[in-house]
């Protein structure tokens, strides 16, 4: 137990949410002090240390739960951590990254949220911002704190104007006060599962990026997804939504055709062409766009900016990302694609020539939602890793499943067995954990594995 008087927040977890947090709070000259279960944070916490912060690393005690003032754990550690759920249980306070930083931020917000597609539509948003001259602050989820915007500006550095912040379900869990001045909620399928009691409690906490608008906010919406109806009535924000099901087209502010995205809101009416975009493979990417664009207006871009910002793009690694044709064979990464939606995106990109490597940590997915897709494009499955078995009986009566044991096994196998024209497609439903560090660790293997392969065959 550390001895100390006065009131303290307790950072659980020292990745990347919680060394920010910390040396944000203690910049605001709180009391701070930091824990971690995992030994390897003692260098990490060694630097926190000089700078007033006390920490607890390779282990979590009870006492140091109990007796904070505030706990604020890190959006991984799930709040029924055995540690957290007694300390609530003696009365103890908890608060996460979104509140704390509501509380400092006196910036405007465009907050993204949804299963699949964030990122890149955080990123295209940031794009089309610096296009309007406006200066975004792009972080949350997508890798950089957003309390990082609030600690002390470099010298020649132009003060960010607006954030535009990547929102996962676990900091929305937590928060009682984040209020974004634009709200997006891009999709909704299964995620996560092994962290929600069940699919409907994942899709409350989505749509919670809505709870804390007012008449001034706007929340721009897929107007496709299930419950939608029921669920933006009760928003008090200006609806803008967004549908590329023709059913919907009647309603939505922005129709998403073959070639183009025709948006009507109530101060534009702008066409957006989305054909001959190479960064934006599938269907869902001109969703991707059509959030992306609506969002942008409602912060005061203009329709150049937008242009612009869509055409510069460049799709990020690990997400669909062409790494190169060996002797006909198309290879293709998609690490990112942690769950069965955003597998089936990628399988939507190609015609019935896939060979597909699936497979990762278990978090209780369903893999029965893919059968359909696989049945229709996919050849072969490589199964790897935690899930291979659970892939291999749920995929056996659809396609031929065979099971390796490394990434370089994967990439061989499929190679060996690809006939000119095919697609070797990695794009897991899983997550990265039960192999490596992050689904960025993954994919830098799996283009290891492909470079290697084109040595051996040139
Ligand atoms: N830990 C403990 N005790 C525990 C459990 C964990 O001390 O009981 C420690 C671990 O040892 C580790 C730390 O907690 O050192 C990890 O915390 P974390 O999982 O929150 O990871 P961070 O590095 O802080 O990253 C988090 C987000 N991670 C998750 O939500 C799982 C990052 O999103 C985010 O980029 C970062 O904060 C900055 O905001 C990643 C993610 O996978 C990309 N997000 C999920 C997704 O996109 O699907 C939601």
């Amino acid at each position: 137990m550390i001895e100390t008087h006065s009131p303290y927040f307790l950072i659980i977890g020292l990745g990347t949410s919680g060394i920010s947090m910390a040396r944000f709070l203690r910049s605001r000259g709180k009391n701070v002090i930091a824990t971690d279960i995992e030994e390897s944070k003692a260098d990490i916490a060694k630097e926190l240390n000089e700078l007033g912060i006390k920490t607890q690393i390779g282990f979590h005690d009870q006492k140091t739960f109990n007796q904070a003032g505030i706990m604020v754990p890190s959006p991984g550690v799930p709040l029924t951590n055995k540690f957290i759920k007694t300390a609530l249980n003696k009365g103890v306070d908890i608060t996460g990254e979104l509140d704390i930083f509501t509380k400092y931020n006196d910036l405007p917000i465009i907050a993204i949220t949804g299963t699949n597609g964030k990122t890149s539509v955080t990123t295209l948003i940031g794009d089309i911002l610096k296009h309007s001259r406006m200066n975004p602050f792009v972080g949350g989820n997508i890798g950089t704190p957003l309390v990082e915007s609030l600690m002390s500006e470099k010298k020649d550095e132009k003060k960010a104007e607006v954030i535009v912040a990547e929102i996962s379900s676990f900091q929305l869990d937590i928060s009682k006060k984040f209020k974004p001045d634009v709200g997006v909620l891009l999709n909704i399928s299964q995620d996560h599962l092994d962290r929600y009691e069940n699919y409907a409690e994942y899709t409350d906490s989505k749509w919670s990026v809505f709870k804390n608008q007012s008449f001034a906010d706007k929340a721009v919406i897929n107007q496709s997804i299930h419950g939608f109806d029921k669920k933006s009535q009760k928003l008090k924000s200006e609806l803008i939504t967004f549908s590329s099901n023709r059913s919907d087209f009647e309603k939505c502010n922005a129709k998403i055709g073959l070639k183009n995205i025709e948006i009507k809101t109530k101060n534009y009416n702008q066409k957006v062409p989305t054909d001959n975009l190479q960064e934006f493979p599938g269907f869902h990417n001109k969703e991707n766009i059509a959030a992306a664009a609506l969002a942008s207006f409602a912060i005061g871009a203009d329709i150049n900016a937008v242009l612009k910002g869509i055409k510069n793009f460049k799709n990020l690694p690990h997400r669909m990302q062409f790494l190169k044709t060996i002797k006909g064979i198309s290879f293709y990464n998609d690490s990112k694609a942690t769950n069965t939606d955003a597998v089936i995106r990628a399988v939507q990109c190609f015609k019935n020539n896939i060979i597909l490597i699936l497979g990762g940590s278990e978090k209780g997915a369903d893999f029965s939602d893919l059968i359909n897709h696989i049945k229709q494009r996919v050849k072969t499955i490589i199964a790897m890793g935690e899930t291979s078995r659970k892939i291999h009986d749920a995929f056996k009566k659809t396609c031929p499943v065979k099971m390796v044991q490394t990434m370089k096994d994967g990439v061989q196998t499929a190679f060996a067995m690809a006939l000119k024209n095919d697609i070797v497609l990695l794009s897991p439903a899983c997550a990265s954990f039960d192999m490596y560090e992050s689904y960025v660790h993954r994919g830098d293997d799996f283009i290891n594995c492909v470079k290697h392969l084109e040595t051996n065959n040139e």
